[in-house]
């Protein structure tokens, strides 16, 4: 499964009830779109891998600069799917307001949002596991939310060597499940990330 239609920005929401109305189509008594949380540090690759999914290079705003998507965008990726990214965290210069008000945002929208099926937790392949990854970990364990560990960035490890102790170390970690090894420079996971959405429709 690969989008036909062409994904597009829904609304930034920095209080729960901006977020889009739950039930895509008004009316109906459908559950209404799935929706796939996209959650990671600062800087790990939230927003590119959403632009490289979709292959719209601009939808998502990246930079090099960390803290970069500060509030929580919804996109419509197709009448029964929406992608959301979140936030990154361990951004020290935030300051701790900030933080505290994205964190209560955040978990609003995880613990609340009927919409929300599965969410990408993304690990930079270069760095592996860091504290607060493993917090956040255990807290989706914790509350039964469901999630599947991405690693980005795989490009960045150049040998083969180094790329099998990488996702090694991070598999460990990750044990019930396999993860994704990604790349937005190369596409490299692309297809298997669209596997494990259709999957997850399906299962609906
Ligand atoms: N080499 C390489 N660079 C990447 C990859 N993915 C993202 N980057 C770069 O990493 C930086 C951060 O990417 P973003 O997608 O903005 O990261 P983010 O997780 O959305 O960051 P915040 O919005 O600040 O939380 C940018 O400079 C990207 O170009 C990748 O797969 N390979
Ligand atoms: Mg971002």
């Amino acid at each position: 499964m690969v989008p036909t239609e062409t994904a597009e920005f829904l609304i930034s929401a920095a209080d729960p009830q901006q977020f889009p109305a739950a039930d895509g189509i008004s009316g109906e008594a459908s559950r209404g779109p799935v929706e796939i949380a996209f959650l990671g540090r600062s800087n790990v690759g939230k927003s590119s891998l959403l632009n490289a999914i979709v292959k719209q290079p601009g939808l998502a705003f990246t930079s090099s600069r960390p803290g970069c998507t500060q509030l929580i965008n919804f996109y419509r990726i197709a009448e029964d799917l929406r992608f959301v990214d979140l936030p990154g965290y361990g951004y020290a210069q935030v300051p701790l307001e900030e933080r505290t008000r994205w964190k209560t945002l955040i978990e609003s929208y995880l613990l609340g949002r009927q919409n929300l099926t599965l969410s990408f937790l993304l690990i930079d392949a270069r760095r592996g596991w860091m504290d607060m990854d493993l917090e956040l970990k255990s807290w989706l364990e914790f509350h039964n939310r469901r999630y599947q560990v991405i690693v980005t960035k795989v490009d960045k490890l150049k040998s083969n060597n180094q790329l099998r102790t990488g996702l090694a170390g991070i598999q460990e970690v990750a044990d019930q499940q396999e993860p994704v090894a990604f790349s937005a420079l190369d596409g490299r996971g692309v297809r298997e990330i669209w596997q494990i959405i259709s999957k997850i429709k399906n299962k609906q």
